[in-house]
């Protein structure tokens, strides 16, 4: 008798399980989602008609991912827009004989367009294998945020125009709707100008023979590129058909070295000492006094307004050197005749100045959060938060429309873990610190939520032209799966976080990725030690590759290894185009931190004294650049023996305040050295020194650096294995 009942209530699952497909993993998780009876097949004779003109570039955009045709009317896909709903809000029908995506604008046909792809084999991110299936079911679904944003620094490294749409192909996927492009910098101005065509002619490039000193591992040759208005306007086109508006930002009136450098006029008027850059001027900000600075950005926000059809326009307003305008005779003026106290109230000024011109053609300002500092700007400036988030939750209370991006939760050029590459000055982190945010865990009051307008995050590329930019490797590393994360935070209504789940939903989207030719990363191999037995394991259907320290080869890994040396080796995983960070045991990652002495040819900076470097912390600082000549000598108490000793001048995790070129001498006794070297990116790495290390020597060979000073790093030294 139970034997039957249990038959009976098997047949019965056995049935429900067949008729209602389990929910697929659609991210971000939609709002309703209704599973009913069978199936809806596109095959190649598949029509697409969109009910109304404006859903044309819709209708293209599904028809190119379908492989199928359009038809004037009759489509067994049909594309509407439904004004009952909100604009991008949509319902997507399947039913055994037809597709209905309604949405109540062009935003909502596009994010159900973007949900029924998921609902599809993943091919339909390249080719799509017809015929394909899709279960049928009924999705009722909208956004928590209307900003759902990404901001790509396209100055500190040059990214083409064919690489920001592949990027806003990827975005699109994810429903994230704003793209704000960071277009000037100090490095570069990268959007033509019609009425200064030397900004992008002349700043879209940086050494050789331009006046923007070379940056960031890209020192032999002229480097650069600019965006034309024709590119600008195709990019827009392209990013508008699938749901994302471009932003542009113009940074001001800081990080605005590329401009000062073509034309210095826009400087204050002081003579600096410039004896500790051999004459390079290093000022980046625009003088607050002089009225021909507010004609030039006239020009230059009047054709910017001109040609995007945003609502706002970014300011930028970030990390203004107030000093600069503290020296400035007519800035002092300015101040007192306007009766200010504080260098942020002149900057007040300045955007009060901009949002004027920006007002005058139709456009709001949107700014950086420290640019309200000084004083009020119009009522209807948006805020970008990225200090962290007491700087969001300020503006919110002072009533500003704030979009949250604070570095320590959405700066996706930051590390994902202490040995990978990226910044550290917001934190290390990955995808599942983006997952756990909502408003009520960042501590915004109910009050303050009200003038959320989403989250943004960000991508800025210091780090990335030194990694072959001509690729999209790092960008795809740095950003994904975090902006996988980041779509759902930004879209899905709900406060509550499960982060097992999510994740086993991220593993299913991974075949999505792979399809999109996304170059993610992957979670770090787990890698155990035990009775002299060495294992790893993965949890995401990727591949593992182990590799022996002194053999170059990497095989696949296949069972546990027995070993006494567990830090011989070393294991990554992969599958498509992504990967893991390599890892190892934690005896391989071990450093040694021998006393050492750090002296130069340079003097040393006041407070970044030699001694932060002795002592393994912080960066040491010389007080003026380099010269050809100059040199930076390491002396070990006892010679060291290592497997590898790294010496780096510039930046944690940049080349910038380096030696741009140079060599290194090793002395094994303290008195002899001999070669060791040429400097790469102001570094020298150390491998395999077959005698104990005394000490070590960098010698500069260029002159200057584009910048006031040298930064030295502690050595990073590695020991031998066993
Ligand atoms: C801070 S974000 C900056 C950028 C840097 C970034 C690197 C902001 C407003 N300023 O200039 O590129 O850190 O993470």
């Amino acid at each position: 008798m139970r034997y039957r009942v249990f038959l009976i209530l098997f047949a019965v699952a056995t049935m429900i399980g067949s008729v209602m497909a389990a929910e697929p993993s659609v991210i971000p998780t939609p709002r309703r989602y209704v599973a009913s009876e069978g199936e809806f097949t596109i095959t190649a004779k598949c029509r697409i008609s969109a009910e109304s003109a404006e859903l044309c570039d819709a209708a293209n955009y599904l028809a190119s991912h379908l492989g199928i045709g359009i038809a004037d009317k009759g489509g067994d896909i049909t594309l509407r827009v439904d004004a009952s709903l909100a604009r991008e809000e949509y319902r997507l029908t399947v039913e055994q004989d037809r597709v209905v995506i309604a949405g109540g604008g062009y935003g909502g046909v596009i994010n159900g367009i973007t949900t029924l792809y998921e609902l599809l084999p993943p091919s339909v991110y390249n080719t799509l294998v017809l015929p394909a299936t899709v279960d049928c079911c009924t999705i009722e679904d909208s956004p928590r945020f209307e900003h759902r944003g990404f901001m790509l620094d396209v100055c500190r490294t040059w990214i083409t125009k064919e690489a920001v749409m592949e990027f806003i192909d990827l975005l699109a996927y994810h429903k994230i709707n704003k793209l704000r492009l960071h277009l000037t910098d100090d490095e570069a101005w990268r959007l033509e100008i019609k009425s200064h065509p030397e900004l992008a002619m002349v700043g879209g490039f940086r050494g050789g023979d331009s006046p923007i000193w070379a940056r960031y591992g890209k020192w032999s040759e002229k480097w650069g590129g600019y965006y034309t208005q024709e590119d600008m306007r195709e990019m827009i086109a392209h990013a508008r058909a699938r749901n994302i508006e471009i932003m542009p930002e113009i940074d001001l009136p800081g990080h605005s070295l590329a401009m000062a450098s073509m034309h210095p006029e826009i400087l204050c008027s002081y003579k600096p000492d410039l004896s500790s850059t051999f004459g390079y001027d290093t000022r980046s900000a625009f003088c607050a006094s002089k009225e021909s600075n507010y004609e030039l950005l006239s020009d230059i926000l009047t054709e910017v307004c001109e040609l995007f059809d945003t609502e706002y326009i970014h300011i930028g307003g970030d990390e203004v050197e107030t000093s600069q305008w503290k020296r400035c005779p007519e800035c002092k003026a300015l101040m007192a005749a306007k009766g200010y106290t504080a260098p942020e109230q002149l900057q007040a000024y300045f955007m009060t100045r901009l949002a004027d011109i920006l007002a005058a053609c139709g456009k709001r300002p949107a700014v950086w959060n420290e640019a309200i500092d000084g004083g009020r700007l119009p009522e209807s400036t948006v805020v970008y938060g990225w200090e962290g988030v007491k700087e969001c939750r300020e503006a919110a209370a002072r009533g500003y429309k704030v979009v949250v991006m604070p570095g320590q939760y959405f700066y996706f050029d930051m590390k994902q873990s202490s040995h990978e590459p990226g910044h550290d000055w917001a934190a290390i982190f990955d995808w599942r610190k983006v997952y756990g945010v909502t408003p009520a865990a960042l501590g915004f009051t109910q009050q303050e939520q009200r003038n959320i307008l989403g989250f943004e995050a960000s991508f800025f590329s210091e780090a990335y032209a030194s990694r072959n930019p001509e690729k999209p490797d790092y960008l795809h590393y740095q950003t994904f799966p975090r902006i996988v994360a980041l779509s759902e935070v930004a879209w899905s209504g709900s406060d509550s976080r499960d982060e097992r789940s999510f994740y086993k939903r991220m593993v299913a989207h991974y075949d999505r990725l792979d399809c999109m030719g996304v170059a993610y990363r992957l979670m770090p191999p787990v890698v155990t030690y035990e009775n002299g037995k060495l294992s790893a394991s993965v949890d995401d259907g990727a591949t593992l590759y182990v590799h022996e320290v002194g053999s170059d080869v990497w095989r696949n890994y296949t069972e546990p290894i027995t070993t006494s040396s567990p830090d011989c080796y070393l294991f990554v995983s992969r599958r498509g185009k992504a990967l893991s960070r390599d890892v190892a045991h934690a005896s391989y990652s071990k450093r040694l931190t021998p006393q050492f002495t750090l002296s130069s040819s340079m003097p040393q900076h006041p407070t970044m004294t030699f001694a932060k470097a002795q002592n393994y912390g912080r960066l040491a600082r010389t007080s003026r650049t380099c010269d050809v000549g100059d040199w930076i000598l390491y002396t070990f108490a006892q010679p060291v023996t290592c497997r590898r000793m790294v010496l780096s001048t510039g930046n944690f995790q940049l080349p910038r305040f380096i030696f741009e070129q140079g060599y290194a001498e090793i002395s094994y006794d303290g008195k002899t050295f001999v070669h060791g070297g040429q400097l790469k990116n102001g570094a020298i790495i150390i491998d395999n020194p077959n005698r104990p290390i005394k000490a070590v020597r960098l010698v500069c060979t260029s002159r200057g650096n584009g910048d006031r000073f040298v930064s030295i790093q502690p050595p990073v030294i590695y020991p031998k294995h066993r």
